[in-house]
């Protein structure tokens, strides 16, 4: 093997790691776990990357079926728009969610993939008034 062929074989393996890494870093998907209990939801980690998220619900609580909602919209997250009985008004123009996971019975896990663009979004529960006595909290997707 000459010198020259020994250089053009070292540049082929340099490009072929570099695209390797180019595409390990669009494919990386996030994973957050959001642990429910009987009146909290918890967001771990809070601060997220843009790009593939998913979301693992857990339903630690002992008897009550939650559920997770992510929205975007301008409002803080305490002042969401509600329905008489305390749960946020879904259908209001003021929000749009992003993603849910519904139905989480107690003990129950599941996972929903999203993709989430930098900003800030606000995330709760929706069954009964389970957002009005505190299951809510933010988000920031930062680049
Ligand atoms: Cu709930």
């Amino acid at each position: 093997m000459n010198k020259t062929r020994l250089i053009s074989l070292s540049l082929v393996s340099s490009i072929f790691v570099l695209s390797l890494v180019a595409g390990a870093s669009t494919s990386w998907t996030q994973v957050v776990t959001v642990s429910l209990t009987n009146y909290e939801i918890k967001f771990d980690p809070p601060i997220l990357r843009p790009g593939t998220v998913t979301i693992i619900g857990k339903n630690d609580a002992d008897d009550l079926m939650h559920e997770i909602r992510i929205v975007k919209t301008a409002l803080p997250m305490d002042k969401l728009p509600l329905e008489p009985d305390g749960s946020v008004d879904e259908d209001s123009a003021q929000l749009t969610t992003i993603a849910s996971v519904e139905d989480l019975s107690p003990g129950k896990s599941r996972a929903a993939t999203v993709e989430l663009e930098p900003g800030r979004y606000v995330y709760f529960c929706n069954k009964h008034n389970h957002y009005s006595v505190g299951m809510r909290g933010e988000i920031n997707v930062q680049p």
